[in-house]
This record gives C-alpha cells, sequence and structure tokens, in this order.
C-alpha cells in the first residue's frame, strides 16, 4: 500500500457534524498563535483564524494548537484546513459517514462467523469466503470439540457457529460475552432511550434480514447460540475453543487444518453466558419465546454454577494456538450477571446479590474504562437504562456515576492535543487502548441519554474523531474511512500485505490501536522509546497494535449507531 503520511494539521477524516464543536490539531514548534484557514473543495477560504497553543502534549509527545473553526457550519465535502504550507487530509462537513458507519461497523460480524459460509450476495464476491470449522478437510469441525487432553473432561462438545474473535480462530466466551452483550445493547439502549428504527429487519446485508426479526438482534443471535452451546453439562461453561497450535498468516478459516481443543470450564465464561443469556432471555421473550425460554435456563444454571465453583480461574499460561483472556477478578462477571438476571426475572435472591455488591452504583467506573476483563459497568449500563424493578433513588445514582466519570472525559479531552477520553494511572495505552476509548465515547453518549446536556454528545463527536484522523499517527484506526484508513489490519483472510490476492479489511473495522506495552517483535522493532498515543503501526504482523476484535467492533458499532442517531438533532 501507499507510504504512511504523517500530517501537521489533524482533522477527523470523515465528517464534522454541523451544529458541533469543530476542532483540529496543529503540530508545531511555534510558540505564537498560527494562521489557519479552511479550504472549500475549490480551494476558497471560507473561514481563517488563529489557533491556540497548548504546548507539548504528554499522550503523544507532540507540541500542538488547537484550531477551531466551530463558527463554519456549511454542509460539504472536501474541505480541506490549511496551515501555511501544511494541508490536511479532506473532511465533510455533514452526517452521511456516521449512517454509513452504524452498518459498516455492524456488518463485521457476519464476516467473522464461523461455520457458515459468508456469500457473495450479502459482502460481495471480494469478502465471499467458504464456512470455516465445519469438518471439511483439510479443515477440523467445531461440532464434537474434545477438551484438553490433560483435562479429561469425558465428554466432546458441539460447539460450531458464533463470531471469530480477530485475527484467529479462537472462540472465547470471556470476550464473545462483552462483544453480545454490547451489540445487542446497541439496541437495547435505542429502545429505551433512544430511536431503534434504524435498527429494524431488513437493516443488514445478512442472510436472517428477511425473518421479520431486527438484524442487529439475528447478528447477535449468531454468537449468543454459541455462548450457551459452551456449557458443560454441570452448567459451568468452557472459557474457550481454539486450535491446539497457532496457525500462520494467512490461513482461511476453511484451510485451518488444526485440531480444535476445549479449554477448562471458569467461572468467567460461566457468568459471561449467565449475563448475555439473561439479557438475551428478555430481548426475544415475546419475539422468540422457546429460544427466550432456553436462554434463561441456561442462565440461570450457569449463576448457580458459578456460585457453587466460585474461584475457578482461568489459566494464564494456556495461551497456545489461541490467547488466555485470563482474569483473575471475577467480583464483576457476579455483579454483571446478576444484574441482568434481576432485569429479566425480578427474582428476590439476584436482587440481593446486585444490591449487595460491593460494585452496586457504578462503583466501578473508571476512567481507563471498562473491556472484556472488567465488566461491571455492563451491569451498570443495563440497571441505568432497561426498566427494572429497582429503587428510583438507586438507579439515579447509577446515572449519576456515568455523568461523573463523563464529566472527568470531558475534563481530560480539554486538556488533550487529540480528543482521546482514556487515563490510567501512569498514561499508559493499553493493548486496544482504541476499543477502551470507543467503550469512553459510550459512557459520554449514556450522559448524554441520561441528562440531555449538549456537552456530552459533543463529546461523542469529539473522541469518533480521534478514532477517524484526528490523532498523531494521521490513521483512520476504521478501514475504509477517511483519506488515510489502516489498510494492513492483523487478520488471516484480510491480508492482502501477505497475499495480493486476498482483499484488505472491509470497510468500518476498528484497529486495537496504540499500545504503548509494544507486546509483539514488530513493534518492538519499530517503536521503541514511543510516546503512548504514538505507539503505533499499520503492519499485518504487528497483532499488539493492529488486530481487530468482536469487543473493539462492538464498542465502535454502539457509538457510531449512537452517533448515526444523534447526528441529525
Ligand atoms: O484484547 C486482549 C488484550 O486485552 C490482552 O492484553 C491481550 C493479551 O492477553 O489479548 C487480547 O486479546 C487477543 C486474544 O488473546 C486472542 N485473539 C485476539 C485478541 C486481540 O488481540
Amino acid at each position: 500500500g501507499p507510504a504512511p503520511v504523517t500530517k501537521k494539521v489533524q482533522v477527523n477524516q470523515t465528517a464534522y457534524v454541523p451544529g458541533l464543536p469543530k476542532h483540529a490539531t496543529l503540530v508545531t514548534d511555534a510558540t505564537t498563535p498560527q494562521d489557519w484557514a479552511l479550504r472549500n473543495s475549490a480551494g476558497a477560504a471560507v473561514a481563517t483564524g488563529k489557533a491556540t497553543p497548548k504546548g507539548t502534549d504528554a499522550a503523544s509527545g507532540d507540541p500542538v494548537q488547537i484550531i477551531d473553526f466551530s463558527a463554519y457550519d456549511t454542509a460539504g465535502t472536501g474541505y480541506t484546513l490549511v496551515v501555511g504550507e501544511d494541508v490536511s487530509y479532506p473532511f465533510d462537513i455533514g452526517v452521511q459517514p456516521y449512517k454509513d458507519l452504524r452498518k459498516d461497523s455492524l456488518a463485521f460480524f457476519y464476516h467473522q462467523r464461523s461455520g457458515i459460509p459468508i456469500e457473495a450476495q450479502y459482502v460481495g464476491d471480494t469478502y465471499a469466503r467458504a464456512a470455516g470449522h465445519l469438518n471439511v478437510a483439510p479443515n477440523k469441525g467445531d461440532d464434537a470439540v474434545p477438551c484438553r487432553a490433560d483435562l479429561a473432561c469425558g465428554y466432546t462438545l458441539d460447539v460450531r457457529g458464533g463470531w471469530y474473535d480477530a485475527g484467529d480462530h479462537g472462540k472465547y466466551v470471556v470476550n464473545g460475552g462483552i462483544s453480545a452483550w454490547q451489540v445487542l445493547d446497541t439496541y437495547e439502549r435505542a429502545v429505551a432511550l433512544g430511536d431503534a428504527s434504524a435498527l429494524g429487519d431488513g437493516t443488514l446485508s445478512i442472510p436472517e434480514n428477511h425473518n421479520g426479526v431486527p438484524d442487529v438482534l439475528d447478528e447477535a443471535r449468531w454468537e449468543v447460540e454459541f455462548l450457551l452451546r459452551m456449557q458443560a453439562p454441570n452448567g459451568m461453561v468452557h472459557h474457550k475453543v481454539h486450535d491446539a497450535a497457532w496457525t500462520g498468516l494467512p490461513t482461511l478459516p476453511s484451510q485451518d487444518p488444526q485440531p480444535r481443543r476445549l479449554s477448562a470450564v471458569s467461572t468467567a465464561a460461566t457468568l459471561n453466558t449467565a449475563a448475555v443469556g439473561a439479557q438475551a432471555a428478555r430481548i426475544w421473550r415475546t419475539i422468540d419465546p422457546a429460544f427466550s425460554a432456553r436462554a434463561l435456563a441456561a442462565a440461570e444454571k450457569a449463576y448457580a454454577a458459578a456460585k457453587a465453583d466460585p474461584n475457578r480461574l482461568a489459566d494464564p499460561n494456556d495461551g497456545t494456538g489461541g490467547g488466555a483472556y485470563n482474569d483473575d477478578t471475577v467480583t464483576d462477571e457476579f455483579y454483571w450477571a446478576a444484574a441482568e438476571l434481576y432485569t429479566t426475572t425480578g427474582g428476590a435472591a439476584y436482587r440481593a446479590d446486585v444490591t449487595g455488591s460491593p460494585l452496586y452504583k457504578g462503583k466501578s467506573l473508571t476512567t481507563r474504562g471498562f473491556d472484556w476483563a472488567s465488566t461491571g459497568p455492563l451491569g451498570d449500563v443495563t440497571l441505568a437504562v432497561v426498566p427494572n424493578g429497582l429503587p428510583p433513588a438507586d438507579i439515579a445514582e447509577t446515572r449519576s456515576a456515568f455523568t461523573t466519570t463523563a464529566d472527568a472525559h470531558l475534563a481530560q479531552i480539554a486538556t488533550q492535543g487529540y480528543p482521546a477520553p482514556y487515563q490510567t494511572s501512569d498514561g499508559s495505552y493499553d493493548w486496544g487502548s482504541n476499543g477502551l476509548v470507543a467503550n469512553n465515547a459510550m459512557v459520554l453518549a449514556l450522559a448524554s441519554d441520561f441528562t440531555g446536556q449538549p456537552k456530552y454528545r459533543a463529546g461523542v463527536y469529539e473522541t469518533m474523531g480521534y478514532l477517524l484522523g484526528r490523532n498523531p499517527n494521521s490513521y483512520s484506526y476504521v478501514s475504509g474511512y477517511g483519506d488515510q484508513p489502516v489498510r494492513n489490519v492483523h487478520h488471516r483472510f484480510w491480508a492482502n500485505q501477505l497475499d495480493a490476492s486476498l482483499p484488505t479489511a472491509p470497510p468500518g473495522v476498528l484497529s486495537g490501536g496504540p499500545n504503548s506495552g509494544l507486546q509483539d517483535p514488530v513493534a518492538a522493532r519499530l517503536l521503541a522509546g514511543c510516546k503512548p498515543q504514538k505507539c503505533f503501526v499499520d503492519h499485518i504482523e504487528a497483532y499488539s497494535l493492529n488486530e481487530v476484535t468482536v469487543n473493539w467492533n462492538s464498542a465502535l458499532a454502539w457509538v457510531a449507531n449512537w452517533a448515526a442517531e444523534k447526528s441529525d438533532r
């Protein structure tokens, strides 16, 4: 692909929304305010001004000034910002990219489906591929997977289906859970607090788009069914299923020759299935009562099993052929599962577990954000959004925990050169920082829903701007969006960088983003000494920086759907 370009004028490469603040970042050693001009697509200056010096930005190390062109509000395409000889990437003033991204970000999940052919009629010839893991040689099926030899479970499980986690072909209950939950919550939040009319049947290009059920639910159900299949006879749930050994890049799902293996059950996986099973049970209560009942029975059985076996932690060293996804704190998974079960059933025992949890009323919300290992806030979202029988004062307190955290995000953005709501204690950027940033944008969005205050809505689009190009690397971290999008994400099929006959990622896929831990050999070789936000390279082998996963795209999809819904307001 083209050589990477780092601009001096960093913009959201897709669109600034009419009526909202519009900011860009100028990288300059100058200490006096610099003159900028906004040019339209014909090259005429339509606005000018002076940038505001901000000094050296902590997260990027860049000396920056902020350009504020909020006053200009004429919709159009092909605008650029110009400072001296430096010209930004072009951008729109408009809303269409957010409407497109709502669908493209959800389309990712169909591409990631296991156990079903990905058909050209839905994705075009470029992205069509054969089904993976259905026991068609050389592939091994997921229909009768034995446990790892040392576990000696004495049974096999049919765990076909679900979504591949990421660039690999593993399927992990811990991580599948948050991802399915967030896709489902995109719908639940729209029904409860917003507008679900753009999420109906026929809105996505998937096989189920004429079955009378909202497509976003059909897509999530593909994963929920998998989470239910991972349940052992005793109610505990297997942590994950994946290859016995890592495969190389590229490898199509249907060409993966490795044997498949179940890892041990874990309390965390069991609670993920309990949480999502309970959530699915209420969503499908009238749509498909039989599925709803099956999901609830599995969820209740899982929760009881987890309570009886509360410390069965996943093995941190079980990382051969798939990720470990180990997590040594499950207080948050217990809280999340209890919150979902209480919301669905109103049961007194679940209620006691919710209100008795140390995490109750938003106590686990942090400015780092939530992820597959810290799921307490998912329970808070449900309790704050979906009608339930808790005291109104408690629900109000939970909601105010979101606005307090959102205020901290806005305060941070105000200090930054590039708007990335995300704070760790030491300033480091974690593996999957873009997923955390997107989840923090979800907190801003919920604060907007709860209060109606415009500052939170503006913060969501500012954050989208960071993900879509206003960052020190001049990358849109979303494939297919902007003039310099990521093109070489870590993926075994979208491996065009290694094999020109294979595609690049389809539009709407979020790269993991900067990771100051430099946890792969390419990152270690190319980025020693990098400032946190600059620890990034668009390289297919840089799996600790540039992989894609279901949990990061579920965060993107949630926020993109919110942004699309709110863009016309
Ligand atoms: O997203 C996960 C990140 O939080 C962890 O730090 C990292 C190392 O354990 O693993 C990430 O998850 C990967 C998983 O283990 C395997 N599939 C790809 C995932 C994304 O890189």
